[in-house]
């Protein structure tokens, strides 16, 4: 790794199970959210939303008296539509303005801005909006979108596909001689994303700093700054971004939307508060959406279930926009980029389509396309298993690219930097009793059906630099830093731009800078985002917080800490080499320092200290990189066990067992709820969640009656295996892990189904396994 000397903290720094700092506040009740800012004089803002999903606005009207509290488009001074820029070749720029202009393209998509002193009010201000539709043949779905022929939702098109990409190396020739062919055409229903808090901002002009302070619920802050100053048309330097305390992101808030940036022009133009937060129902019908996928895949093997070659066909519903700033091109280009998932393939043709239709847009969600993808490559190697005859992990081991194979190079140029697939394998399979499974009966006491599933995979994570530069995407770089300070009076403060919202960061960046400089957790203070006082970063997103700003902290503590050891050797009258931080102090043989005395002597009696000292003092901002600038692999092997009522189409989870290995673990208990996290809103995926649409193209999930969220009922008591295979390439060998957990449940839920259901021949097409689409399947196989 390139770390430098680690000075393990007291049962605190780097592989502790420390407790949360952030706990504290939150389980008392005395979080800050944006909700929670109170200040005089704040409007509260509720939108007109579209009721119909595709139409040309013929006429926009509003009461004379309520000319200030209703805005449109063209009210908008100045503002510019947001554009999502990117190089990748054939790629389509949508305009997505702030307020619809001369067409709508979803149900929900916000056509007036109203304003009052409180919600209640602006809805009201909101029922005096009328607007005159002409309305447009919907576009809602696939298949639709690219029918010939189709209504076009960006005329200047002439299609409605954002991306189109193809790629082949030699499938044909595989296709020729491959003893064992398999085709399969899966689904994965759309899904709306549910952080505990919505999206949210207020914004309001500070007369003192002559800035536009935006206090809103982002994963991250300086790209934020970036895109309303862009999209405002004014300077950054009058943008401040500050974060509070922001309940869950998931990806949800990793994109500026129309309705933000609408609040942000509000603000300022009049100089006054203005603030949003959107509701459950606007999250559920108007709030961006993710994961539905659809595949048509052939796979090529030999006898013994050895993947020669995968042809595939994706196809994602991606809406009516780009969001900001990663483009609709993101889930399509992930979907064809990680297919091959975790197995040795030479072999690959994939041709991919990101689709517009009349839906929200498409933003990143925990996993990125790879859970529809490890449904997709899993269903593969089941089916393959099924036409060899042999056991689904005896094929996933066939395949599983090896530990000695690492580094490996996968087929789609990715770089696995370390770690051991099949034994991932292996450890899950014994965890799960799948011998015992096997030897014992089929069916419960209740006739229900039983099954195992597997499924393993791997997860990019902490993509850099490099990576996004591949995707043009211009106002991402993919490097951060910290800022580390030891304060005159001894405690350490970091400073960093990534935000965290749930996942940990003000606890593990802090045990980090406890590893290398020796300073106590409890005297460490961590401020996150706020882009007037901390360094650039790219933010929180694509599992990269620790690898990055860990990376940056561990380095800018390594600087100060060096410091601190010139210092203290003075004091002590040693020599720099022979200082060591323990329990929270500085020694040297029987000598010791206590930091505050550190900190003194370099703020308030420098005169006192020799020349070469004071090297720069005791504040230090640092960037960071990773050796290899392509993302960190991590991975892991999930294993279900199911009972599945043939009559009623239920499934029951029974038991679920997860083998991990995300690198060096900073915190394992948050390793574990990371994980577990995850993978509840995997079982989201597998089971229950999906947002589906009319044939107008209205929503039909608009309440939490209709859009099965997962509950503690729902949940199995999940048991977890670490393995810590240090990356090569990281500070302290760290891998991510963030989102990890939500790739694999429904692959391995499905898996399980399928297995459970192999004595009636039915296999499962699509997610969720709702009880209707269980029953489908068995009805399809010809019954139970
Ligand atoms: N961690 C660790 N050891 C490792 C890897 C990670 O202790 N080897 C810890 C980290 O220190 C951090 C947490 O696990 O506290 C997640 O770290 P990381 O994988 O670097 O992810 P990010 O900080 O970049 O967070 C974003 C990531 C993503 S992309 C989604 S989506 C997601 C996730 O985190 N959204 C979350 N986890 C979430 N957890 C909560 N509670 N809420 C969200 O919205
Ligand atoms: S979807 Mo996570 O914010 O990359």
């Amino acid at each position: 790794g390139q770390a430098g000397q680690e000075h393990a903290g007291p049962g605190e720094g780097i592989g502790a199970r420390a407790r949360r700092k952030e706990d504290a506040r939150h389980l008392h009740g005395r979080g800050c959210f944006t909700a929670d800012i109170r200040m005089p004089g704040i409007q509260e803002v509720a939108f007109f939303r579209s009721p119909v999903a595709h139409a040309r606005i013929r006429a926009r009207e509003k009461p004379a008296a309520l000319a200030d509290s209703i805005l449109f488009h063209d009210d908008l001074a100045g503002i510019l539509p947001i554009v999502t820029r990117s190089t990748l070749p054939g790629y389509k720029l949508s305009e997505y303005p702030a307020l619809a202009r001369e067409k709508v393209r979803y149900v929900g998509e916000p056509v007036a801005i109203c304003v009052a002193p409180t919600r209640a009010e602006a809805e009201d201000v909101a029922e005096q909006v009328s607007v005159e539709f002409e309305e447009l043949p919907p576009v809602v779905s696939c298949a639709a979108g690219l029918a010939p022929g189709a209504a076009l939702l960006h005329e200047q098109w002439g299609d409605n596909l954002f991306l189109e990409t193809r790629s082949d190396n030699g499938i044909e020739a595989v296709a020729a001689t491959a003893p064992v062919t398999v085709e399969l055409a899966l689904e994965t229903a759309r899904q709306t994303m549910h952080p505990m808090e919505s999206r949210a901002i207020l914004a309001f002009w500070d007369h003192r700093a002559g800035q536009l302070v935006v206090h809103m619920a982002t994963q991250v802050p300086h790209l934020m700054r970036a895109g309303i100053a862009e999209f405002l048309g004014i300077p950054q330097a009058i943008v401040r971004v500050a974060p509070p305390d922001v309940g869950g992101g998931f990806g949800y808030k990793c994109v500026l939307m129309p309705e933000e940036l609408a609040v942000a022009w509000l603000a300022w133009h009049r100089k006054a508060p203005f603030r949003w937060i959107e509701d459950r129902r606007e999250h559920l019908v108007s709030g961006a959406n993710t994961r539905q996928h659809e595949y048509r895949i052939r796979a090529y093997a030999d006898r013994r279930g050895r993947l020669l070659g995968l042809d595939a066909e994706v196809t994602i519903d991606t809406g009516a926009y780009s969001v900001w700033p990663f483009t609709a091109g993101l889930e399509a280009a992930q979907a064809g980029g990680n297919l091959p998932g975790p197995y040795d393939l030479k072999a690959y043709r994939c041709h991919v389509r990101a689709v517009a239709t009349n839906k929200p847009p498409f933003c990143p969600y925990r996993g990125v396309a790879r859970p529809g993808v490890c449904f997709a490559i899993e269903s593969v190697i089941d089916a393959v298993a099924r036409a060899v005859g042999r056991e689904g992990w005896e094929v996933r081991a066939e395949n599983l690219v090896t530990a000695a194979a690492m580094p490996y190079t996968n087929v789609t140029g990715k770089h696995y930097d370390s770690g051991d697939y099949p034994a991932s394998l292996d450890t899950a399979r014994g965890m799960i009793g799948f011998e015992e499974f096997r030897a014992g009966p089929r069916r419960d006491a209740r006739g229900r059906y039983l099954g195992i599933g597997f499924a393993t995979y791997c997860e990019q994570t902490a993509h850099g630099t490099k990576v996004f530069a591949s995707w043009g995407l211009p106002v991402v770089p993919g490097y951060d830093q910290a800022h580390v300070k030891l304060t005159p009076d001894g405690a350490l403060e970091i400073k960093a731009g990534i935000h965290s919202f749930g996942q940990g960061l003000e606890t593990t960046l802090a045990q980090v800078a406890c590893t290398m400089t020796g300073v106590r957790l409890d005297d460490i203070r961590v401020t996150l985002g706020d882009t007037a006082n901390t360094p650039f970063s790219t933010g929180a997103y694509a599992s990269r917080g620790i690898v990055m700003v860990g990376g940056a902290v561990s380095r800018a503590s390594e600087v100060v800490a060096a410091r601190i050891k010139a210092i203290a050797a003075h004091l002590m009258q040693v020599r720099p080499e022979a200082v060591t931080f323990r329990d929270g102090r500085i020694h040297a043989g029987a000598a010791s320092v206590s930091y505050a005395e550190v900190g003194h002597a370099w703020y308030t009696r420098p005169d006192q200290l020799p020349d070469g000292v004071d090297t720069g003092g005791l504040e230090v901002t640092e960037g960071y990189r990773p050796q290899v600038d392509t993302g960190l692999f991590s991975y892991g092997t999930h294993a279900a066990r199911v009972a599945v009522d043939a009559e009623t189409g239920q499934v029951e989870i029974l038991d679920y067992c997860i083998s991990e290995d995300c690198g060096r673990m900073v915190n394992p208990m948050i390793v574990e709820g990371q994980t577990f996290g995850g993978a509840g809103q995997g079982i989201g995926t597998a089971l229950f969640e999906e947002s589906p649409y009319d044939a107008n193209g209205q929503p039909l999930a608009s309440t939490l009656i209709d859009y099965l969220l997962p509950g503690p009922t729902e949940m199995p008591r999940f048991r977890i295996h670490h393995t810590e295979t240090l990356s090569p390439y990281t500070a302290h060998g760290i891998k991510g892990v963030g989102e990890g957990g939500a790739i694999a449940p429904g692959a391995a839920i499905a898996c399980a189904i399928n297995d459970a259901l192999a004595p009636l021949g039915a296999v499962l097409r699509a997610l969720p396994a709702s009880p209707e689409r269980v029953l489908a399947a068995i009805a399809e196989a010809g019954g139970a």
